[in-house]
C-alpha cells in the first residue's frame, strides 16, 4: 500500500532530477537569507551557480550539531520568525539544545512523511495508535501525531509511563499499533509478562513502530515475540523534522530514506570524504524541502550503510541499514573500539537474559556488562549461574576482543528512564 504511489515509486532519473531542483532552490534560499551559509559559502568560495549536478554537493559546506548549539536560540532561520508555527528542541545532553522552527508547510510535510511510513507498514483509517513517546519539546510524539491523523487513524496521546494506564488503554481502545522507543517496549513487555497478561489473547496490537534511539535485530525480535505483533524500526533526527526521515517497509530490511525530502550522503567520519554505497559510514543529510530552517550536509553522527539494490516492494527511494551506533557513541575500552549495540546484540540474543543492560567502563578501562536474567532464565543453582556469566563474557569477548566482567541481576533491578535508554556509565571521566 503507497500515501503516495507516484512520488514512492518514481524512476531514479526523475527522482534524481527533482533532487538537483529542489537542491538548487534550498541552496540559493540559504545564500540570500541565512547570513551563518553566506559566510560559510564565501569562506569556501562557493556560489550557488557552481552547484550543477547532485556531485557538486560535496562542494557545500557541512553543518555540525555544534553550529547549530552556536546559533541558539535564533536558529538557522531562512523565514522571518512570524512564517515560523512550532518550534522543537534536540534532546541536548549538556548545554544549550538545539532550535528547529517550522513553517506551515514545514509541519505538513512532516505528517505527510509519516502518513508514508505509516502506510507503507500497512496502517490505514481505523488503526488505534497508541503514541508512548513523550509528547513536548522532543519531535517523536508529536510528529508521529500529525502523520496518524492524516492517515486517519485514533491518536492516543498516551505519552510514556505508567504501564498499568498503557494497558488500560489498549484494552480498553483496542489499540492496534503502539509509538515508543526501543527500551520502553521492552519494559512494557515484561511487565505484561509479570502480571500474566497474553498480548496475543488479551490485546489488538499488531503493529509498533520503534526508534529514537539505537537497537539490534536480536531486540526487535525479543519485542515481536513478547508482545506478538511486528516492530517496525523507524529513524530520524530532530534537525530533519523528527521521526518519518526513512522508515521500514514490511520487508523489515533497511528502511527507505525519503529521497525527494532529504539528500542523503555516506562519508568517512574522520576524513569527511564519500563512502560507496554498501559500505559503512556517517549519515549527512541535507534538507531538500525545508522551509524554515533548510539545513545543508548536516553531520548526523549516526553510522549506517546504503542498501543500493532495489527493494522488493517497489519503492526507489534507498534504504538505509540499521544504525550501527553514534560516532560519538563509540566506547574505546584497552585500545578497542567498539559500539554499545554490539554488545546488546549478543545480551538480547540469549533466551535466559532479560531486557534490559548497562555497560559500565572504570578504572584503568575496566569493562563490566550489567545484565539483568529472564523471569525465568535462573533456576537457583548457582553453577549454572557461573557457566551462563562465562559464556556472555566468552561471547562478547569474541566480537570485541575485550573479556568483559558480567553482573547478573535479578529481573527489573536495572535503573529504566522515561525517555532515551543510558545504557552507558562511564566512570572514567568523572
Ligand atoms: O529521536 C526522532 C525520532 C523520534 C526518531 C521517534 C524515531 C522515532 P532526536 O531526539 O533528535 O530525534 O534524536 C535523533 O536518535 O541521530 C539517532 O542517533 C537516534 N535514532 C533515532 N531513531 C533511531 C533508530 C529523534 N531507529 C537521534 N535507530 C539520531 C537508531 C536512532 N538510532
Amino acid at each position: 500500500m503507497y500515501w503516495n504511489r507516484e512520488i514512492e515509486t518514481m524512476e531514479r532519473a526523475a527522482l534524481e532530477t527533482l533532487q538537483l531542483q529542489r537542491l538548487q532552490d534550498t541552496v540559493l534560499r540559504v545564500a540570500q537569507r541565512v547570513p551563518f551559509y553566506q559566510e560559510r559559502f564565501a569562506a569556501a568560495g562557493f556560489t550557488p551557480d557552481d552547484l550543477r549536478s547532485l556531485a557538486d554537493v560535496r562542494r557545500l559546506p557541512f553543518t555540525t550539531g555544534a553550529d547549530l548549539r552556536a546559533t541558539y536560540p535564533a536558529g538557522l532561520l531562512a523565514v522571518p520568525l512570524d512564517d515560523a508555527v512550532r518550534l522543537h528542541t534536540s534532546s541536548g545532553t549538556t548545554g544549550k539544545p538545539k532550535a528547529l522552527y517550522f513553517s506551515r508547510q514545514d509541519v505538513d510535510h512532516a505528517a505527510e512523511l509519516i502518513a508514508r511510513c505509516l502506510v507503507m507498514s500497512g496502517m490505514h483509517a481505523g488503526d488505534v495508535l497508541q503514541n508512548i513517546m513523550t509528547y513536548g519539546l522532543f519531535t517523536g510524539a508529536l510528529v508521529m501525531h500529525y502523520g496518524a491523523e492524516k492517515v486517519g487513524c485514533l491518536v492516543i496521546p498516551a505519552g510514556p509511563g505508567n504501564s498499568e494506564r498503557q494497558l488500560m488503554l489498549m484494552q480498553d481502545f483496542r489499540t492496534t499499533a503502539i509509538h515508543a522507543t526501543p527500551s520502553y517496549a521492552l519494559y512494557f513487555a515484561d511487565f505484561l509478562e509479570k502480571k500474566g497478561v497474553d498480548p496475543r489473547k488479551e490485546l489488538s496490537l499488531r503493529r509498533a513502530f520503534v526508534g529514537a534511539e539505537p537497537y539490534t535485530e536480536e531486540t526487535r525480535r525479543k519485542i515481536e515475540a513478547a508482545l506478538g505483533l511486528q516492530v517496525f524500526n523507524s529513524y530520524g533526527l530532530s534537525e530533519m523534522n523528527g521521526p518519518g526521515v526513512a522508515f521500514e517497509c514490511p520487508q523489515q530490511h533497511g528502511m527507505h530514506l525519503w529521497e525527494d525530502h532529504f539528500l542523503l550522503e555516506i562519508i568517512h567520519p574522520e576524513t569527511g570524504d564519500p563512502v560507496p554505497d554498501g559500505e559503512q559510514g556517517e549519515l549527512v543529510l541535507t534538507t531538500l524541502c525545508r522551509e524554515a530552517m533548510p539545513l545543508l550536509r548536516y553531520r548526523t553522527r549516526d553510522i549506517t550503510t546504503v542498501l543500493p539494490e532495489p527493494c522488493a516492494c517497489g519503492r526507489t527511494h534507498r534504504r538505509i541499514q540499521r544504525i550501527a551506533g553514534r560516532s560519538d557513541d563509540m566506547l574505546i575500552a584497552r585500545g578497542v573500539n567498539f559500539y554499545p549495540q554490539q554488545i546488546e546484540s549478543i545480551l538480547m540474543g540469549m533466551p535466559a537474559l532479560g531486557r534490559n543492560y548497562l555497560i559500565v567502563l572504570e578504572g584503568l578501562d575496566e569493562l563490566t556488562v550489567k545484565v539483568e536474567l529472564a523471569e525465568a532464565g535462573f533456576d537457583g543453582q548457582v553453577e549454572h549461574l557461573a557457566r551462563l556469566q562465562s559464556r556472555i563474557a566468552d561471547s562478547i569477548r569474541a566480537e570485541l576482543l575485550v573479556k568483559p566482567k558480567v553482573d547478573l541481576v535479578p529481573p527489573g533491578t536495572l535503573p529504566v528512564s522515561e525517555g532515551k535508554a543510558k545504557r552507558v556509565l562511564d566512570k572514567r571521566s568523572l
